[in-house]
Order: C-alpha cells, then sequence, then structure tokens
C-alpha cells in the first residue's frame, strides 16, 4: 500500500473512517497554535474540527512546532490530515481537517510572527508542555537567566521561545492598529492562564515597559483544564491504522476515549463555540485543574516512577500489579482533601479504569520525563496543603522517593534508565555525589530548591521522603507500593 492520506485520498477512505466533510480551501485562520504535538492533535484540533464541521469555518489552525521540523515533514505531504484513533475495545477512526498549515518556527520565525499578526488570528494557543515556559519551577517565576529567553531578549524578530513569539506578534498586531488576540494555554500548569500571562508580562517588561502596560491591559489569557491521555504513536500503531484506512499516514494519534476540555470563557476576539463539541465554559476552572493536576497527573507521576521501577512499561501493566493499583488508590484519597470539588468518588473510579485500559500502550518513561517541571504542582502542591492542615503525606512522599530513585538514573535490576530531563545533568551529579545510601540521597535531592522551593527545609516532609527512600531501596517499587497502600 503506497497511497498516502491527502485531500485527494479522503473520498476513497472506508465508510466507517469519519472524515472532513467541509470545504478546507475555504477554512478561515482564526487560530494559530503553538506546539505541534500528538496532545494537540487529539484535543483541541479535533474539538475545533467538530466546530468547523458544523459550518463556523473561520476557526482553520496554523500549527507551528517550535522545534523540530518532524511533524510538519510527516504531515504536509498529506495536506496536513492525520487520523485519530481512540483506543479501546472499539477503535474508532476519524481524520481531522483542521490543521491548515504547519509552520516550523526555527525555519520561519517571521512567517509564524506574520500569521500570529494576521488579522483574522483570533486565538493562539499553546501545548509546549512545562518546560518550554522557562520558568522556575519551584517559584513559578520566569527564568531570566535562560538561554532562550536571553536570547529572545536580544533578537526581538527571531525569537525562539513561547514568550519571544508572543511578544513579537503583539507588538506586530498593536503597530498594525489590530485587536489582540487572545492566548490560550492548554498545558498542565497551576491556573495556566494565569501563569502564562505574569510570565509573559514580566518577559515584556524585560523587552520594554510600553509593551508590558498593554499586555497587562489588554491580552487575556483565560484558564483552561485539558484532558486526555495520548501515548506517543508508535509503528505499530502507524501500520494497524494504515490498514484501517487503506492508505499511509505517517504521523497519526491515538487516544483513549475519554476527553474533556474545561475553558475560562474570556476571550477578547471571539472563540469557537467548543461547548458545542463538548467543551465546559465556566468563569473558574481551578477546581476542576487541581482535580486533573493533583488526581490524574499526580496519579500519573506515582505509576510512571514506581512502575518503571518495578519493570512495568506501560500504565496498564502497572495498573495489573495489585500492590501499585492499591497504591494510586491510597495516593488518590489521601490528596481529595486539597481539591474543593465534592463527591470525587466517581471521579477517582473513573481514572482507575482509564489507567487500566488495556488497549493504550502508555510508557511509564514517557510520562517519567521531565519530573523535576511536573512534580511541583502534581505532588508538592498536595503536599504543602496537607502538611498546613496535619494530613498524612506518606504516599505523597513515596512518590518524591521513586522520582528520586528514576533519577539516579539505575533501576532495581542494576540497568541504566534513560532520564530525561532539562534538569537530568544536576540531578545525576547530585546522585553519583551521595551514593544510592537513601540516608544521604534522599536529603540531597531534596535539597534541590528549584524543585522543593520552601519545602527543602520542611523536617516533616524530609523525615518522610528518608523513610519512603529506605523502604523503596530495602524492598524494591512492588513491595513497598504495598506497604503504604491503605
Ligand atoms: C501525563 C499527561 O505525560 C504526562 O505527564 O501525565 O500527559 C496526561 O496523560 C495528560 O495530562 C492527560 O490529560
Amino acid at each position: 500500500m503506497s497511497a498516502r492520506l491527502s485531500n485527494a485520498t479522503l473520498r476513497d477512505l472506508p465508510a466507517d473512517v469519519a472524515r472532513p466533510a467541509y470545504d478546507r480551501a475555504a477554512l478561515g485562520h482564526g487560530i494559530v497554535h503553538l506546539g505541534l504535538g500528538a496532545f494537540h492533535r487529539a484535543h483541541q484540533a479535533a474539538y475545533t474540527d467538530a466546530i468547523i464541521a458544523a459550518g463556523d469555518t473561520r476557526w482553520g489552525i496554523t500549527a507551528a512546532s517550535l522545534r523540530s521540523p518532524d511533524t510538519r515533514d510527516a504531515l504536509a505531504p498529506q495536506d496536513c490530515l492525520y487520523a485519530l484513533e481512540q483506543r479501546s475495545q472499539t477503535g474508532q477512526i476519524a481524520v481531522i481537517g483542521s490543521i491548515t498549515d504547519i509552520i516550523v518556527a526555527p525555519e520561519a520565525p517571521a512567517a509564524l510572527i506574520a500569521r500570529m499578526a494576521h488579522p483574522q488570528t483570533a486565538i493562539v494557543s499553546l501545548t509546549v508542555t512545562e518546560k518550554a515556559y522557562c520558568r522556575d519551577p519551584a517559584s513559578g517565576a520566569l527564568d531570566e537567566a535562560d538561554a532562550s529567553i536571553r536570547h529572545d531578549l536580544a533578537n526581538p524578530q527571531a525569537p525562539r521561545s513561547v514568550f519571544g513569539f508572543l511578544a513579537a506578534a503583539i507588538a506586530a498586531r498593536r503597530a498594525a492598529g489590530l485587536a489582540p488576540f487572545t492566548v490560550l494555554c492548554c498545558d498542565n500548569l497551576p491556573c495556566n492562564g494565569q501563569t502564562v500571562h505574569s510570565l509573559l508580562l514580566r518577559f515584556a517588561s524585560l523587552r520594554d515597559a510600553d509593551l508590558a502596560a498593554y499586555v497587562a491591559g489588554e491580552i487575556a489569557c483565560p484558564d483552561t483544564m485539558v484532558d486526555r491521555i495520548v501515548p506517543a504513536t508508535t509503528d505499530t500503531d502507524r501500520a494497524r491504522i494504515a490498514t484501517r484506512l487503506g492508505v499511509q499516514d505517517a504521523w497519526p494519534v491515538v487516544a483513549e476515549p475519554f476527553t474533556q476540555w474545561v475553558i475560562e470563557d474570556r476571550f477578547t476576539a471571539g472563540r469557537p463555540a467548543w461547548e458545542n463539541a463538548g467543551a465546559t465554559l465556566t468563569h473558574n476552572v481551578a477546581p476542576f485543574e487541581a482535580m486533573k493536576l493533583r488526581l490524574l497527573n499526580g496519579s500519573h507521576s506515582a505509576i510512571a516512577y514506581l512502575g518503571y521501577l518495578a519493570g512495568h512499561e506501560t500504565v496498564a501493566d502497572a495498573m495489573g500489579d495489585a500492590a501499585i493499583a492499591a497504591f494510586v488508590a491510597t495516593l488518590m484519597d489521601r490528596t481529595t482533601p486539597t481539591v474543593a470539588l465534592p463527591d470525587l468518588d466517581r471521579y477517582k473510579a473513573s481514572l482507575l479504569d482509564r489507567f487500566r485500559n488495556p488497549a493504550l500502550r502508555h510508557r511509564t518513561w514517557q510520562i517519567a520525563m521531565d519530573g523535576s517541571q511536573k512534580l511541583p504542582q502534581r505532588i508538592l502542591g498536595p503536599v504543602r496543603d496537607l502538611l498546613a492542615r496535619d494530613l498524612p503525606i506518606d504516599c505523597h512522599a513515596l512518590t518524591i522517593a521513586a522520582w528520586m530513585r528514576y533519577v539516579a538514573g539505575m533501576d532495581e535490576r542494576g540497568q541504566p534508565i534513560d532520564v530525561r530531563d532539562p534538569m537530568a545533568a544536576e540531578l545525576a551529579r547530585i546522585a553519583a555525589s551521595t551514593g544510592p545510601q537513601p540516608e544521604r540521597l534522599a536529603p540531597a535531592l531534596l535539597n534541590v530548591s528549584a524543585i522543593f522551593g520552601d519545602l527543602c527545609t520542611h523536617p516533616v516532609l524530609g523525615e518522610a521522603v528518608a523513610q519512603a527512600l529506605a523502604c523503596l531501596t530495602q524492598d524494591g517499587a512492588r513491595r513497598a507500593a504495598a506497604a503504604y497502600a491503605g
């Protein structure tokens, strides 16, 4: 089979594959999206596809990769079309048509700024992962020493960072007398809209005070809670999907059936009626976001570190391990008092089901990535709230201990771990200097203030993590999980 998915081959797809029935050439340029990963393609682009299909053709998406050309190279020859497969027993497939253009930012920064400054662009959305926000993970402040921030301040017309692009495009729109776009962060950060607004404001103030005043007064950054589990696409996925489609798709995406999007309804230049595609538009996203970041993502990180150490390749494999599944349920129960929503039992039960989905091969290694950027909001936020209320933090301490063992770089069978994290080198250096003895490793890693902030010196946390790491080192991840499960 050599034919490729494209506008021309859409009509040949099997009848059970949903596909755009709208005129893609007639779509407007309403949205520019920064960060063309699988998550965007399985989530916001799919919601937007449904809105376009219902007749509002203003919202074509220009998607930008901020680093690599890989996705553009895969999707450009297929007219930016791709298949989205829902992985469960059934495996429905839809071809998504909402992405109309792809720009690789390092190749064409001016073209990206120009598209962001296009009169039709009303929304610039972002899924760039936690580390691309160049923030100090513990304090949340802009890391002004970050190389890309310094580069962008020196080269405002050829930026590299999200803030460089946003500031350049905001300034260009302003100079052209155009209304500002709304900045829609769709990453797993606490109060993601407010967070991006304050980082952008800080960046703009380093560029010029006038631009900063404009950002402060005119740029809206609504908060969002985004949720869908989207594992990295594998060659097995590609082969299975090509068989279903009858044509090749160089980069399809696979996702669980569940999807949720809660959006603060604060857009300055209009928005798609995403509520008609299942999104919730509200005035206060914070409780939903805490629920999702702390219960889903916090559990995910625990499954990733404990599961990986115990030798489980995927989340579903780890959840098939009774000790780890029981630990995750206890961790969620311990976290629940820190989430200001009632009746979380059904939500927690649904998370356990989603984690068990055997059709998703979501690698523990994938989720374990960038832990230094993830632990603060997923695990340490709840720890602070629990400590303030004198509630138990033992399960959170075991999760931190499992992260410590993971970033120390050796699994339980003595095999090296490929640790991917912007702080990997620093963490490895610390681990090498202390050796694996828990009584030395735990305090040394807990002392990394960029991650633990004020918790570095908290005696209760220090003691709990030291104990958890001792248990983990002596008994291994499975037995430690069983010991901590309630
Ligand atoms: C995961 C998330 O990789 C990770 O860190 O926890 O990508 C998670 O799958 C999504 O946030 C689910 O909505």
